[in-house]
């Protein structure tokens, strides 16, 4: 629907750039149908579209507890987040399309394997005290990328991200509500919770994306306020606000040069292992195969819906049309 309004610009530099510039520095929003730079315009799509298919493909670890949950308390709970992040891949999808693209092309992209959704969804979820893992470390990690993207240069994202960090929020707090059920229980609880904090740390600080050195949008993405933040800084804010919370739980961070600087006041860490994480994105996960199977499969499932819908719109507007000719 918007493709027709499209103000595009091919043009890399000349004085509408500039003026372009002048607006982000100023700290204006960029709104729809304002003029962009085709490159500003394919980095949004990019950059909006994985965070949407992250939010759809992100329901299916913890979907996969839904049914085992130990109450009907953590039940509902855990039903309701899952509801949240479907909401949240909606708005998103609804801020990409601003931009020119639809809904189904983005979805076969995601479908055939052409757009990316974050590698932490290729994790499974082994045991009850994942989902508090989950909660805890890889909403953690989502909310402290996406409260500054609340003051993204592009209006939609800019305000698409102002009700999902509400909603993320709560989510962290249920996951380590979840934790410290766990970290105060029997022994065999407290190993879980220990368990699921080391297979979810590494993957978790991988969240934010390669090293500053390695990551090719970043300076660009900064210039154009499209990201506020480099992927360092906010892996070492991750890092410096999650360490005292996993100490408060008892529990060990799963790192041995993690060490407090007095000197800087931030801890020092470990880097993930950045082979692990490429082979992710390469599609040689663990769960990589199984998560695009299970969209591939719910798309394919749902055709009889979109077919009907399609079918219900091409009826009301031919009678529409009859009535109008009836009328003249
Ligand atoms: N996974 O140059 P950079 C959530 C790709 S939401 C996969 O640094 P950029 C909620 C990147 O696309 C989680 N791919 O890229 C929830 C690029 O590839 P390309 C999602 C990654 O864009 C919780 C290449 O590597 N959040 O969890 C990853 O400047 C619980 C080079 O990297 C967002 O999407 C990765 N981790 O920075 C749901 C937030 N990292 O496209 C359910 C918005 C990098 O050139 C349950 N996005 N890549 O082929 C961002 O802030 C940025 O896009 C970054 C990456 C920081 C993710």
């Amino acid at each position: 629907m918007y493709a027709q309004m499209v103000k595009s610009e091919n043009t890399d530099n000349g004085p509408e750039l500039d003026a372009f510039q002048v607006r982000i520095d100023a700290g204006e929003k960029i709104e729809p149908k304002d003029w962009m730079p085709a490159g500003y315009r394919k980095t949004l799509i990019r950059q909006i579209s994985q965070h949407a298919h992250s939010e759809i493909v992100g329901q299916l670890p913890e979907g996969n507890w839904i049914t085992r949950a130990p109450t009907l308390e953590r039940k509902a709970i855990l039903l309701a987040k899952v509801q949240d992040e479907a909401g949240h891949g909606l708005y998103l999808y609804c801020a990409a399309e601003t931009l020119g693209v639809s809904r189904d092309e983005l979805t076969e992209m995601l479908l055939d394997g052409r757009m990316k959704y974050s590698s932490i969804f290729n994790y499974p979820t082994l045991t009850w005290a994942d989902i508090g893992a989950i909660g805890w470390l890889v909403d953690g990690a989502a909310i402290m990328n996406q409260v500054p993207l609340q003051r993204t240069s592009y209006g939609p994202y800019a305000r698409a991200m102002v009700r999902i960090c509400k909603e993320e929020s709560f989510h962290q707090r249920q996951g380590y509500d979840i934790m410290m059920k766990m970290a105060q229980g029997s022994d065999a609880q407290k190993r879980m919770a220990q368990d699921a904090l080391n297979r979810y740390w590494y993957p978790s600080l991988m969240m934010f994306g390669p090293s500053d050195k390695e990551s090719v949008h970043s300076a660009q993405s900064m210039k154009w306020r499209i990201k506020i933040n480099s992927n360092d800084e906010l892996r070492q804010k991750f890092v410096d606000q999650t360490v005292p919370q996993a100490e408060y739980l008892g529990l060990t961070v799963p790192d041995d040069n993690l060490r407090l600087n007095p000197e800087t006041g931030h801890y020092e860490f470990s880097e993930p292992d950045w082979s692990e994480f490429f082979e992710v994105l390469n599609g040689n996960g663990p769960c990589n195969k199984e998560r695009l199977e299970a969209r591939n499969k719910a798309w394919d499932d749902g055709q009889w819906v979109r077919d009907g819908m399609m079918a219900h719109a091409r009826k009301k507007a031919a009678r529409a049309a009859a009535s109008q000719v009836a009328a003249e």
